[in-house]
């Protein structure tokens, strides 16, 4: 399971200069042989100290980290909800993401013309929230219509499908997103066939120049961050320039740089840890000779449905799970010495899968 985040924003928000700090940030550190399938779309590596420090304990030559796909979706014009020029495939882009990384520009580039000597991140980024809600609100109102007849037969389904999209209208009208609706797990599922824009889950990215803000910055992000407050989101704050010209020096270089800025890691590993932990995303660990390797699944998931993740048979074989943590293999060093302690946990298949448990899958025929 590999989840999307598409990078969204106005044309000139440092977009596609941010998708190559991560791409190639990635290609640097990750074992994939391939970390870019088009030139949009990339594999991102989920930075986990925890896949070290197993490492310590258990010897083998792979060592593979949790993904993200990473797609730079091109600037969204002014319309595109209206299907004008390319705005439909935009929006079709946008459609296919499990979640968003919305960039609001905070440097000025004179160069790249009138307006760009100014900042004003929070109102372009309203522009574009504007026309995801335009367009789902066409979408809202075609679904509407269709099943407002059905609702009249007095089709149950139809009839809550009704009043949830009608909700859903005027929530869009009055200039909210539909994720800010309060809505029942039922309702969530009736609202998901909608595939709706402004249901995604979004990160802010602050794109700055310099980590060092000056005051405009700083007030500016103050701003922002209100505005993601309100949205039941956060902000990260990301030099994008700074970021993509860090993933081009050697391991040395990229120190040195790094100590003047006064940073201990790249702003690109919160970008992508917050990035997974807002989609909900957990992680466990398998680890033997022939691999040491991260695994993504739900919060809330229990140990069958985790470990299809490995494979789609596993859910229906799986039999039971053992489960162990970082903290036996700190204690005890070895998955012999862990199981001689008593310590390995036998689970079955109500077991709730936790963030970081390391697992053997007993899977059966
Ligand atoms: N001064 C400055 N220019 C930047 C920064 N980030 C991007 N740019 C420039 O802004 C322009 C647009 O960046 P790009 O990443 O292509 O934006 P996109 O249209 O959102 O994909 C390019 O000419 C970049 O060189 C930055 O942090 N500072
Ligand atoms: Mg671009």
């Amino acid at each position: 399971m590999v989840l999307r985040c598409g990078i969204v924003g106005l044309p000139n928000a440092g977009k596609s200069m941010i998708f190559n700090a991560l791409t190639s940030a990635g290609a640097d550190t990750a074992a994939f042989p391939f970390s870019t399938v088009t030139p949009n779309v990339g594999l991102v590596p989920v930075p986990d100290k925890r896949l070290e420090e197993i490492h310590g304990y258990v010897e083998t030559d792979r060592v593979l980290p949790a993904e993200l796909q990473i797609v730079d979706i091109a600037g969204l014009p002014k319309g595109a909800s209206r299907g004008e020029g390319m705005g439909n495939k935009f929006l079709g882009h946008i459609k296919e993401c499990d979640a968003l990384l919305h960039v609001g520009r905070f440097f000025k580039n004179g160069d790249l013309g009138e307006g760009y000597d100014r900042i004003d991140p929070v109102g372009e980024i309203e522009i574009v929230e504007m026309e995801l809600a335009f367009a789902d609100l066409d979408t809202v109102e075609r679904n509407l219509d269709r099943v407002s007849k059905r609702a009249k037969s007095g089709d149950k389904e139809s009839v809550e499908q009704r009043d949830l999209f009608a909700r859903l209208k005027e929530c869009l009208l009055e200039g909210g997103q539909a994720r800010h609706l309060e809505l029942t797990d039922h309702e969530r599922l009736l609202m998901k066939p909608l595939f709706l824009l402004t249901a995604k889950k979004v990160l802010y990215v602050a794109n700055v120049t310099d980590y060092q803000l000056d005051e405009e910055g700083r007030r500016e992000l103050e701003r922002l961050e209100t505005f993601a407050v309100d949205r039941g989101s956060e902000v990260v704050v990301l030099a994008g320039q700074f970021e993509a010209e860090l993933t081009e020096l050697g391991d040395e270089d990229r120190e040195i740089f790094l100590s003047d800025a006064g940073m201990e890691e790249p702003g690109l590993v919160r970008l992508i840890q917050k990035a997974y932990h807002l989609l909900g995303l957990r992680t466990y660990f398998t680890a033997g000779e022939i691999e040491i390797r991260a695994w993504t699944f739900h919060e809330g998931d229990r140990a069958p449905v985790a470990a299809a993740v490995i494979h789609t048979d596993f859910e229906k074989k799986f039999i039971r799970a053992q489960i162990y943590g970082l903290d036996d293999l700190r204690e005890y060093k070895s998955e012999a010495g862990i199981k001689d302690a008593g310590k390995l946990r036998v689970e079955g298949k109500d077991y709730l899968m936790q963030d970081g448990d390391i697992a053997h899958f007993l899977i059966g025929n």
